[in-house]
């Protein structure tokens, strides 16, 4: 039977690569946290900059925190996806550079030229400013995300590349033929399968994103090259819609790789695990829609099928991957230790965050809830506990110094504090949807500010607990992964 694992050099290269994404990654972690605590500040009248300065950091902590989780979950993927296939070091960094260098683009265009369209930087407005902004800066910034996408094309490319190299086809490399034949023992294992997931719906989302970006550039300097207002927005939820779930998809599988070696486990791809990751390939290409609910130009059925995919989508992985997670470490005598702490709450904070969009991807619910802060709760549940627990459980993982290191007494007061501030910062966003509180305003009425504050409050310990995650690891960074990279488990064949 073939291994499958595949060993690469263990070279100091991919290390360096991998740190510098996690640096990039913290770095601008921590300044969009800060610009969101300042949007709640504002919004809880404890200080004022002005709707200007709100919509400008809005633009920026959407895009910014979209397009750090993309990366931080491309860190993740590459880091483990390595262990089983030829990946380029030359590609990786490639997208890191274009990713800063649209980030450069994006910061110019939103601090220095006031662009304030929201990172859905909806058509027509990016162009129709009304004076805010000049063309410059809408191009500036959806420049920058076109260079941010493009870099993540090349990625993906190269991983589709590696993974047809290595398995032939993305049929084997999702393990089709265990889970429609007989299941030989022999899946890829779970970080290939998940990876296979991420690059076909990634590819697919980056090129609608990519051509309706192009489109708006064109548009922005030709104003006789129309676009139907609804395709666009079509076009640019696709992309949205695929880019944020893919980002936890990647980070999943530090869940993945690292929960088995902590409890000398093998996590195994069985048919259920692969009928679930087949199955949202396709769903999460399907249910975009749940985002347009109440665009009732759509066609109905259009509709509908977002509201039914959605529903069917909202449980498989996510299932799968607590039920293979709690039977990992069930009377394993796994040892609890900050990464392994933050990878479990990881799940937890993807459970608990699913449960308000399915309740809101219902269409009778959505037509009063959608425009709320309802739905910042949901995704800022299932984004910050779930990805970004994620990615500061890896963090944690690559930088400890040895396995019977233990963890300070001021990292387990912060991990603790993560999540009970997290909860807190996110029960206020859901409770004020409840109220009817919309998203996306600047100023809030009186009724509303008492839970703002409340919510101000609770980011401001999010942030606190952040900062020792990031010290922690910025002072580690010598010694990170020294062992890189570290002995996979052994998989299917190998055991
Ligand atoms: C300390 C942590 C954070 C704070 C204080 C914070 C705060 C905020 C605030 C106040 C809003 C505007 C809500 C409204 O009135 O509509 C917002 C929106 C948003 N946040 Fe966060 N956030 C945090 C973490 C994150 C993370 C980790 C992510 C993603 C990885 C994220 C992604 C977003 C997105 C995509 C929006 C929507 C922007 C828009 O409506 O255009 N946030 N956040
Ligand atoms: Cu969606």
């Amino acid at each position: 039977m073939a291994s499958h694992t595949y060993t690469p050099m263990p070279d100091q290269g991919a290390k360096a690569s991998v740190l510098a994404y996690l640096v990039t990654v913290a770095v601008v972690l921590l300044l969009m946290m800060v610009f969101g605590l300042l949007m709640r500040m504002e919004q809880a009248r404890v200080i004022t900059m002005g709707a200007s300065w709100f919509y400008e950091l809005m633009t920026l902590h959407g895009a910014g925190m979209v397009g750090i989780a993309g990366l931080a979950g491309a860190a993740i993927m590459w880091h483990f996806l390595r262990q089983y296939v030829a990946l380029s070091q030359g590609i990786f960094w490639a997208n890191l550079f274009l990713f800063l260098i649209g980030v450069v683009m994006i910061l110019a265009g939103v601090l220095l030229g006031h662009f304030h369209g929201a990172w859905t930087f909806l058509y027509p407005l990016p162009g129709k400013s009304m004076g805010m902004w000049s063309q410059g800066a809408a191009a500036l910034f959806m420049g920058g995300l076109l260079v941010i996408g493009v870099g993540f094309v090349l990625l993906h490319l190269d991983i589709a590349r590696a993974l047809i190299v290595r398995y032939g086809s993305f049929a084997r490399s999702l393990g089709w033929p265990q889970l429609f034949g007989h299941d030989d023992g022999n899946a890829p294992p779970p970080t290939v399968v998940a990876s296979t997931m991420v690059t076909i719906v990634n590819i697919a989302g980056l090129v609608a994103g990519a051509s309706i970006l192009i489109m708006m550039l064109v548009n922005l300097y030709v104003p006789s090259f129309n676009i139907d207002p609804l395709l666009a927005k079509g076009m640019i939820y696709f992309f949205g819609h695929v880019f944020i779930n893919a980002t936890i998809y990647m980070a999943v599988i530090a869940v993945y790789e690292i929960l088995p070696r902590y409890t000398q486990r093998p996590w195994k791809s069985n048919k259920v695990f692969l009928a679930s990751w087949t199955a949202s390939t396709l769903m999460v290409l399907f249910i975009f829609p749940h985002h347009l609910l109440m665009d009732f130009a759509f066609p109905e059925w259009f509709l509908i099928m977002g509201h039914v995919i959605g529903y069917m989508n909202a449980f498989p992985i996510l299932v799968v991957t607590g039920y293979g997670a709690l039977m990992i470490v069930y009377r394993s005598g796994i040892r609890w230790d900050m990464a392994s702490m933050l990878l479990f709450l990881s799940l937890l904070g993807w459970a608990a965050g699913v449960m308000p969009a399915f309740i809101d991807g219902t269409i009778a619910v959505n037509y009063v809830m959608h425009n709320t802060l309802w739905v910042p709760g949901h995704f800022h549940t299932y984004l910050l506990l779930g990805t970004v627990g994620m990615l500061f459980g890896f963090m944690y993982y690559l930088g400890k110094p040895d396995e019977h290191t233990q963890d300070a007494l001021l990292d387990r007061l912060a991990f603790w504090l993560f999540m009970v501030a997290s909860l807190g910062f996110t029960l206020t966003f859901l409770f004020s949807g409840k109220e009817s509180v919309p998203r996306r305003y600047a100023e809030h009425l009186p009724e509303w500010v008492p839970y703002d504050r409340i919510g101000a409050l609770f980011a401001l310990l999010v942030i606190a607990a952040v900062l020792v995650f990031i010290i922690r690891f910025l002072t580690r960074l010598g010694r990170a992964g020294r062992d890189y990279p570290r002995a996979p488990l052994a998989y299917a064949g190998t055991a």
